[in-house]
């Protein structure tokens, strides 16, 4: 693994003379891992390219901004209705004790854990970080969850592993991140808000939360992960349906 140190100030100038040199210095960056998924193929273009490529470089162990206690919204904003199929339904009477979250791809042990088993074999994380969407609003809220490091640490990420797709219950709505992302501290596994169980409208009973990712990233009624070398397997091989309707797949804020 490079860090950003090794991947030098050097490294950065040539991605962004890359960017402006054309052919050579575009497959540079790609051989690098600069490049995201969606190549760009969002309305920011080339700039989401370097946007993608400057932050793995310089803030790959950076974190997202954590608040104190009195800085909680008191009325979050929940963006759209929880599903309304007769499963969930169903699921939440029950208190969604039948759900289940799947771990599966290029890891040595894949897993189907319920939510108990979540919280039983992982080690909980809190903190209170905003929700942004690129609408433009945002709320701060305190999250509880497993870190997604944990869980992929237990199933054994194999070698050539490079993103996490994830799963919503919500059929439509998908994503992914690369392995940088999936396992710096602050990417939960959110099963707790404010202090209780995540509520239905906020995603419950899981939720990939990313806080240093634009809200659409974080994926709500969470189902499954997914690790991948290559996302071009995945839906329209942008890694994300978003790309697909003008939103960039790297979403860094
Ligand atoms: N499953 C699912 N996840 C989702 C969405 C959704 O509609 N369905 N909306 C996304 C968008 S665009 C944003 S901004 C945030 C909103 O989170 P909130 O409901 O907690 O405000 O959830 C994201 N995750
Ligand atoms: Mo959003």
């Amino acid at each position: 693994m490079h860090n950003v140190e090794t991947v030098s100030r050097r490294k950065l100038l040539l991605a962004v003379l890359g960017a402006v040199t054309g052919f050579a210095g575009v497959r540079f960056a790609a051989r690098a891992g600069l490049i995201p998924p969606d190549g760009g193929a969002g309305p920011y273009g080339p700039g989401a390219s370097l946007s993608y490529a400057a932050h793995r470089l310089l803030t790959r162990n950076a974190n997202a901004r954590e608040f104190p206690r009195d800085q909680i919204s008191a009325k979050p904003f929940a963006n759209g209705e929880p599903p309304k199929d007769e499963a969930y339904k169903r699921q939440q009477s029950a208190g969604f004790a039948d759900w289940r979250l799947t771990v599966d791809g290029l890891v040595a042990r894949p897993m189907t854990l319920s939510i108990a088993d979540l919280k039983q074999s992982q080690p909980a994380r809190s903190q209170i970080t905003q929700l942004a969407c690129e609408e433009g609003w945002s709320y701060i809220a305190e999250w509880t969850g497993a870190p997604v490091s944990d869980l992929l640490n237990a199933a054994g990420i194999q070698p050539n592993a490079k993103f996490v797709v994830y799963q919503s219950h919500d059929k439509d709505w998908w994503d992914s991140v690369d392995l940088d992302e999936a396992m710096h501290p602050q990417t939960l596994i959110a099963y707790g808000m404010n202090g209780a169980d995540l509520p239905p409208a906020f995603g419950g009973p899981l939720r990939f939360r990313v806080p240093r990712q634009l809200g659409y990233k974080s994926v709500k009624f969470l189902n499954r992960l997914t690790v991948t070398d290559d996302l071009r397997k995945f839906g329209k091989g942008l890694g994300s349906p978003g790309p697909e309707y003008g939103y960039s797949w790297f979403a860094g804020i």
